[in-house]
């Protein structure tokens, strides 16, 4: 017998599948992260083909409105579904951004997931002096709680970890005042600094870095600041080996490099922006990394 399916196709739905084929998805992919998130694949399959022969429509008609984020503008597109994210400023064959006066090279992108990969966004004494700072306050790393709201020692994550405040020293203000440039989204909008040390086997095993909507403690973290848009972890040394950050979604792997970053941003809380990521276990040395979160409102 044939299962009734009921799942409604919203508006919001439609604007996310307009937004992946713009970005260059294929059909067969957009299906894919519908069914992985819980659409059913006959419902996936009708709801693209109906909503791209209608945005055809629309545009052979001069009507389609674009549900693109346009840089310079973050409260773009607040009233759809898709929030804004931080984006860095990637001009066509520039292989260097300057931030806040420092260069900063753009070493990879990819589409979907969001991800651009950065080098020489710290300079090697900032990367010392960050650790220098924070290893007398390491403690063994807590993450937030979605099911209460509070925090908790981590038992997927067997990193020692601290936060500063933001703009704690005038070294770390320097360092936020990159950032924001980096990925125009502006200092306020940022959570403190933390800062991990792995040790020999240690990781963090696949998350995502936005709140889970569905957990119990969800609502009273996102009084303060909304959720998490955007994630940036800078490598403040080179492991010896191991410790690569994963994107297994994409698989993709990037391997820690003193000084480099790795960027990726979520315009939902959803796996379909297929935002998976964890820590590979460090085989031998340490591994530090500082990690700035982003999030969709000023975090007071
Ligand atoms: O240290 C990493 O590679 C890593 C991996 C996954 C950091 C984070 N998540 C994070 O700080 O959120
Ligand atoms: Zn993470």
């Amino acid at each position: 017998m044939n299962a009734v399916v009921t799942q409604a196709v919203t508006e919001e739905l439609r604007q996310w599948i307009v937004a992946q084929a713009q970005a260059g998805c294929m059909p067969e992919d957009v299906v894919k992260a519908m069914v992985a998130s819980g659409w059913h694949e006959d419902v996936a399959v009708q709801a693209l083909e109906q909503t791209l022969r209608e945005h055809l429509q629309a545009l052979r008609a001069g009507t389609a409105v674009s549900p693109a984020f346009q840089p310079g503008q973050p409260e773009a597109g607040m009233a759809e579904a898709a929030t804004a994210v931080p984006e860095p400023t990637l001009q066509e064959g520039a292989t260097v951004i300057l931030a806040d006066g420092h260069p900063v090279q753009v070493l990879m992108s990819l589409r979907l997931p969001r991800v651009v990969l950065f080098g020489g966004l710290l300079t090697g004494d900032e990367c010392d002096a960050l650790i220098a700072l924070a290893r007398p306050r390491l403690a063994r790393s807590e993450t937030v709680d979605t099911s209460t709201g509070g925090s908790e020692v981590n038992t997927a994550r067997t990193s020692d970890g601290m936060f500063f405040e933001r703009g704690e020293t005038p070294l770390i203000d320097r360092i936020e005042r990159r950032i924001a440039a980096l990925v125009n989204w502006p200092v306020e909008r940022g959570e403190g600094l933390q800062i991990l040390r792995y040790r020999p086997g240690a990781q963090y095993e696949p998350h995502h870095d936005y709140f889970d909507p569905a957990k119990p403690g969800t609502p009273r973290i996102l009084e303060r600041g909304g959720q998490r848009v955007g994630t940036l972890v800078m490598y403040l040394n080179t492991p010896a080996r191991g410790g690569d950050t994963i994107f297994p979604d994409a698989g993709l792997s990037v391997g820690p490099m003193r000084g480099g970053a790795v960027f990726f941003s979520y315009d939902r809380p959803h796996a379909a922006t297929r935002t998976l990521h964890g820590g590979t276990p460090v085989l031998s040395g340490e591994k530090w990394v500082a990690t700035k979160w982003l999030r969709e409102r000023t975090f007071a």
